[in-house]
């Protein structure tokens, strides 16, 4: 690392932090540096092991050579190029890459630049396939309680985080939401699926009767909740959607920009639970997080309905400037090429014990209320101190990074998602730094 890099900004009022308490953070900055494999390097030069994949994306590891290689060598060839009405051959190739990945079926892929732009663009293309069929009267979207689908408005419409929903107005109108799946009291400390709850997944039998199934265009899910602290779903639960879905004309949308790029041990979630969905939303570790892209994986049926009328006009009236993006494709393509050069779905899938019996072996351990884990994600619920909510967990975070270890809160849960490279000796110091941690929380 040179000197220039371990300077400290001198100012740190003027970037308005996202998601971030912005006050505190400039009272005792936390900076990374630099990164490589499994730790990040801050300001002050220690080593930090990231337990979270950065924000749930790096799944590679960090700074891996080839999509290093692969940006540098784009940007000196072809650094941008038109979106609309113009191409570039490696969009195509990614394009083509990722459906010999996605669950058969997922042929067509329309890329955008992050999940929340996935989101919104997967509730477009719903809406406007059932229009292109002439079933305009479809324009209802379901959600779920408990539900992140990324900040823009259509995406906090069908979520169901109250506190990224309530300052932002009366948000898109013709959306209700079922219950989520949370129930501590009957499925505590699980692993994987869970054992109740199935009957949840007739809340969407309930809302297409009270609203009649022929005014819904679609529901929209997390096969697993991630930022709301990690919900797996019920046994039988997302077959039950997609039945209900089939039986109803509702397209099943599976929000994967947690759960896609082998976080559950395969592809993506559909794989694990064996579900498919008619659209699939993806983005974080798609390029590992180096470049911001995301991917709407659609169905022939979906795409092929947009593919008619002359020719020579624009059959979606959707799209990004960035979309498909030269740098972002080189990204995702050495991502990609990473991901199974290295087997790393694989081990995932290999490790889903180990890092289960881990995290599960802080049952017990002072504060925690409840554990659950699925593929390569744990949560940690924590007793809430008393009137002050998040507060304990904010405090195990910031005295994990004190000691050298990345995790995330949210409310009163930490929750863990580790790069796909994790090691078995790392899962055991994330296990023995957490242990340790909590013991000496107030
Ligand atoms: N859908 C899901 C399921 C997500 O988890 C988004 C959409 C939005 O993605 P973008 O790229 O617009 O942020 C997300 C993002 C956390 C955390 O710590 C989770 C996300 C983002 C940042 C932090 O839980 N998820």
């Amino acid at each position: 690392m040179n000197e220039q890099t371990r300077i400290a900004p001198n100012n740190l009022e003027a970037f308005w932090m996202p998601f971030s308490a912005n006050r505190q953070f400039k009272q005792a900055p936390r900076m990374f540096v630099a990164a490589r494999d499994m730790h990040y390097t801050t300001s002050d030069g220690r080593q930090v092991l990231d337990g979270t994949a950065g924000l749930w994306c790096v799944n590679a590891g960090h700074c891996r050579p080839k999509i290093t290689e692969a940006i540098q060598r784009q940007a000196a060839e072809l650094d941008y190029a038109p979106a609309f009405q113009m191409g570039h051959p490696k969009a195509f190739e990614l394009a083509s890459r990722l459906t010999t990945i996605a669950p058969d079926g997922l042929d067509h892929v329309f890329f955008t630049n992050s999940g929340s732009e996935s989101v919104e663009t997967a509730l477009k293309i719903a809406l406007a396939y059932h229009r292109a069929k002439g079933d305009g009267a479809r324009f209802r979207l379901i959600g779920r309680e408990r539900g992140y689908h990324g900040v823009n408005f259509g995406g906090i419409s069908v979520g169901g985080i109250v506190g990224n929903r309530k300052m932002f107005g009366t948000l898109l109108t013709g959306v209700d939401h079922m219950r989520h799946t949370h129930d501590p009291e009957r499925n505590g400390y699980s692993r994987g699926e869970t054992e109740h709850g199935v009957e949840l997944a007739e809340d969407l039998v309930r809302i297409a009767t009270l609203h009649d199934p022929s005014t819904i265009a679609a529901v929209i899910v997390e096969p697993v909740a991630g930022s709301t602290g990690v919900l797996p779903p019920p046994k039988g639960y997302l077959k039950r959607l997609r039945e209900i879905c089939d039986q109803h004309g509702i397209l099943l949308i599976f929000d994967e920009v947690i759960t896609g790029y082998g976080r559950m041990g395969t592809a993506f979630a559909a794989d694990y639970f064996g579900v498919t969905p008619d659209i699939m939303i993806t983005a974080k570790g798609l390029t590992n997080g180096v470049i911001p892209m995301g991917a709407v994986f659609a169905s022939a049926k979906i795409h092929d309905a947009f593919m008619s009328g002359p020719e020579h006009l624009i059959e979606f009236a959707h799209g990004y400037t960035y979309s498909g993006n030269p740098i972002a494709a080189a990204a995702g393509l050495a991502t990609l090429e990473t991901y199974l050069e290295e087997g790393l779905f694989e081990r995932a899938k290999a490790l889903e014990p180990v890092w289960a019996d881990a995290i599960h072996s802080l049952k017990g351990t002072r504060h925690v209320t409840d554990i659950r884990t699925i593929g390569l994600i744990g949560a940690i619920e924590l007793e809430p101190m008393k009137g002050e909510p998040t507060k304990r967990a904010f405090s195990a975070f910031v005295k994990a990074f004190e000691e050298g270890l990345l995790i995330r809160t949210t409310g009163d849960i930490i929750a863990l998602s580790p790069p796909l490279m994790v090691s078995e000796d790392q899962i055991g110091e994330i296990v023995d730094t957490l242990k340790g941690i909590l013991a000496g929380l107030e």
